[in-house]
């Protein structure tokens, strides 16, 4: 089925240089990017963005990564790109992402609190309807 998601490329990927790559696995893949911007996350949108989150011990040190620096939003377009999307990323801990995923290719061991992990994906087709609409209102 054809589907819409919520990708960004976060605070670390673009201060490291890696929109290109990504955007290029991206479309290596056959995904369209349909909407692409570059955006300083407020707290406010991210305390939407990361609602899930919000009581957990490490929403704090997340928000200081996500506001760290500026984003690339996107809306992605392709069948099952939801869960395509996820597997492209590959798992939340870098240092454990299997090989051959953004995650697992790009990512870096990280100090601090916050898991550093270059990129994000909507985890359902509910949630990035929602995201798209909180980043492309
Ligand atoms: O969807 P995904 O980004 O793979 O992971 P989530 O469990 O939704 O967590 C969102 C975000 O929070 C994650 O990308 C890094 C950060 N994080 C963290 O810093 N420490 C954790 N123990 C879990 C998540
Ligand atoms: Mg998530």
């Amino acid at each position: 089925m054809v589907e819409r998601t919520f990708m960004m490329i976060k605070p670390d990927g673009v201060a490291r240089g890696k929109i290109g790559e990504i955007i290029q696995r991206i479309e290596h893949k056959g995904y369209v990017i349909t909407a692409i911007k570059m955006v300083r996350p407020t707290h406010e949108l991210l305390a939407k963005h990361y609602a899930e989150h919000l009581d957990k011990p490490f929403y704090p040190s997340l928000v200081r990564y996500m506001t760290s620096g500026p984003v690339v939003a996107m809306i992605g377009e392709g069948t099952n790109i939801v869960t395509g999307w996820r597997m492209l990323m590959g798992e939340t801990n870098p240092t454990l992402a299997a090989p051959g995923t953004i995650r697992g290719d790009l990512g870096r061991e990280w100090s601090g609190d916050a898991i550093k992990n270059i990129v994000h994906g909507s985890d359902s087709i509910t949630a990035a309807e929602y995201e798209i609409s909180l980043w492309f209102s």
